[in-house]
């Protein structure tokens, strides 16, 4: 079920992807990913939760055992992606968690949504619960070193190293706003065409449904 929840997100957002690409041609999301959270880690997740490893707490306590990551390229698109999902018919916002505007103490930066998406089964409809994180690629890169280095000191890292972190991190933050700023001109730019092409399907929309409602008429 986690798995068929996985393809019905990614078809979504591969669709919002593709209508952003025509509409202001320009490609907002860099890659996304997908995974199902190994037996291993949801284990440690119930103990670190003081909780037994039993069915029932695993699906009501675990959020993100399927899981995507959608990797944009600036800061804004976080915000434009988020904002798509959380419209999307069919699937339900169960929690938002924004550590863009807010950073997590070690330096931790993502938007998450925990959504929840009806997946039919000969059995009946059962909702699953799927976590979205959504990242520029500066995050993503300190993201994955910080799991890195977590993993290699077994989660007891050094204070210096934390505070080495901390600082990459504020630079990591320094580099998405000095890039997004380069980016918000091109979607200047983007906008402005956008506003173009809407203009142009209302004409050609409205003189196509005048003529045939003159045509209904004379009928
Ligand atoms: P893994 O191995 O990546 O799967 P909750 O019950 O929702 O309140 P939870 O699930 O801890 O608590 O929520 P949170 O803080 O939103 O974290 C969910 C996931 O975000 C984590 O899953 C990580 O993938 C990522 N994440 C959160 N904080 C950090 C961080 O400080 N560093 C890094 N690198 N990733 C982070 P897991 O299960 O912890 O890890």
């Amino acid at each position: 079920m986690y798995t068929a929840a996985l393809k019905q997100l990614e078809t979504k957002i591969d669709t919002i992807n593709e209508e952003f690409k025509t509409l202001h041609k320009y490609n907002p999301i860099e890659h996304v990913s997908s995974r199902i959270k190994s037996k291993q880690s949801i284990s440690n997740k119930l103990k670190k939760k003081g909780l037994e490893p039993t069915h029932e707490n695993i699906v009501k306590t675990i959020n993100d055992i399927a899981g995507i990551r959608i990797i944009c390229s600036f800061i804004p698109d976080i915000f434009k992606i988020a904002d798509m999902i959380e419209n999307m018919q069919g699937i339900t916002i169960l929690k938002k968690k924004d550590y863009v505007t807010n950073p997590k103490p070690n330096g931790y930066s993502s938007y998450h949504l925990i959504v929840s998406v009806p997946v039919s089964l000969s059995i009946g409809t059962i909702d699953v619960k799927v976590e979205i994180q959504i990242r520029t690629m500066a995050m993503d890169f300190w993201a994955s070193l910080e799991h890195k280095i977590n993993y290699k000191y077994e989660k007891q890292i050094p204070k210096s190293v934390k505070k080495e972190l901390r600082d990459c991190a504020k630079m990591t933050q320094k580099l998405d706003k000095r890039m997004s700023h380069l980016g918000r001109n091109l979607m200047e730019q983007e906008e402005q065409t956008v506003k173009e092409i809407t203009t142009e399907y209302t004409t050609v929309y409205t003189t196509a449904a005048t003529a045939l409602l003159s045509e209904n008429a004379s009928l």
